[in-house]
């Protein structure tokens, strides 16, 4: 078996390799990367979800270009600022962290259609607003948390994010016991929950196709994760150039949900188990 390079990919024959030059498209590339692949980790930030009409935060309409009197938004969304000012906190969260009424984009939906067809695909995000199950996905690792969540600091009743969203307090507090509800969303000064550093950490080190989107990648220790990818393929796709793109086998700089869009799923699927071979 050949490879195209630089690309790594198996190409069964020379006319096949031809065909790639002349038609050599990254939606091409990226869809026989996937093809080559048996598992996959996708690994995502906030520019995922712009496309649903959820802001970021580093972009130049993200939420962070923004001003908040004198406090930056990194403030704002910190634990020691939610235990001193929750009200301020949730006046902030309710208008900026929470989009109720976000369906899915094309991305989202591509992601899960892949998996519906069999692909062995799991979702790191660093996204809190659920998008990825709402698609349909299954193995979506949530390393900040998620808006859907919410519980009482007191008494541990659960709370929907509707809830949340409509409780007439400043600060909702718990129907049974008064305590304050705190989301389920890891605030700057909080660790990351160590089941899910390791099950991404494993699913990053273990896959044969790594897939980073929509992050700007400088929130650590999530963006650290990648670093543990061993596998054949790396794929990048920002909007913006980063300093990784350098380091990846493919770099994408368009918009995530219309460059999946191009991706033919029927096309990506069908690696055999190596157990099989
Ligand atoms: P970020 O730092 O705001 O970076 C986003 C990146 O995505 C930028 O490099 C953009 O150029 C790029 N981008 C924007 N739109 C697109 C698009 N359509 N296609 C491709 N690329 C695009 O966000 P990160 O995720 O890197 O930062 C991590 C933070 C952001 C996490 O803690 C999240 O919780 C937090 N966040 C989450 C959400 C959400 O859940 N939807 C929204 C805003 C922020």
């Amino acid at each position: 078996m050949e490879l195209y390079e630089p690309y790594g990919i198996p190409v069964a024959s020379k006319a096949e390799k031809e065909s790639f030059d002349r038609a050599n498209t990254k939606a091409m590339i990226f869809t026989r990367m996937l093809k080559d692949s048996e598992k996959v980790v996708f690994f995502g930030g906030a520019g995922v979800s712009t496309e649903s009409g959820i802001p970021d935060f580093r972009s130049a309409t993200g939420v962070y270009s923004q001003k908040y009197g004198n406090r930056s938004p990194e403030q704002i969304v910190s634990r020691s600022f939610f235990d001193s000012f929750p009200r301020e906190f949730y006046s902030f969260y309710r208008e900026k962290m929470l989009f109720l009424d976000a369906k899915p984009n094309a991305a989202h939906l591509k992601l899960a259609e892949l998996e519906k067809a069999g692909k062995d695909i799991t979702i790191v995000t660093q996204n809190i607003d659920g998008l990825h199950q709402k698609a349909g996905s299954s193995k979506v690792i949530e390393l900040h948390g998620s808006v859907m969540r919410n519980r009482c600091m007191k008494c541990g009743q659960e709370y929907n994010v509707n809830f949340v969203a409509n409780d007439r307090n400043p600060v909702p507090e718990c129907s049974l016991c008064g305590g304050k509800i705190k989301p389920d969303v890891v605030l700057y000064e909080e660790s990351l929950d160590e089941k899910n550093i390791e099950a991404a950490v494993t699913a990053i080190s273990e896959c044969d196709m790594l897939i980073v989107a929509g992050t700007s990648l400088v929130v650590y220790p999530a963006a650290g994760f990648i670093r543990y990818f061993r596998g054949a393929h790396s794929v990048i796709i920002n909007l913006s150039q980063s300093g990784h793109d350098q380091f990846m086998d493919l770099a994408v700089h368009e918009k995530v949900g219309e460059f999946l869009s191009q991706i033919d799923v029927s096309e990506c699927v069908g690696k055999k188990k190596k157990s099989a071979e």
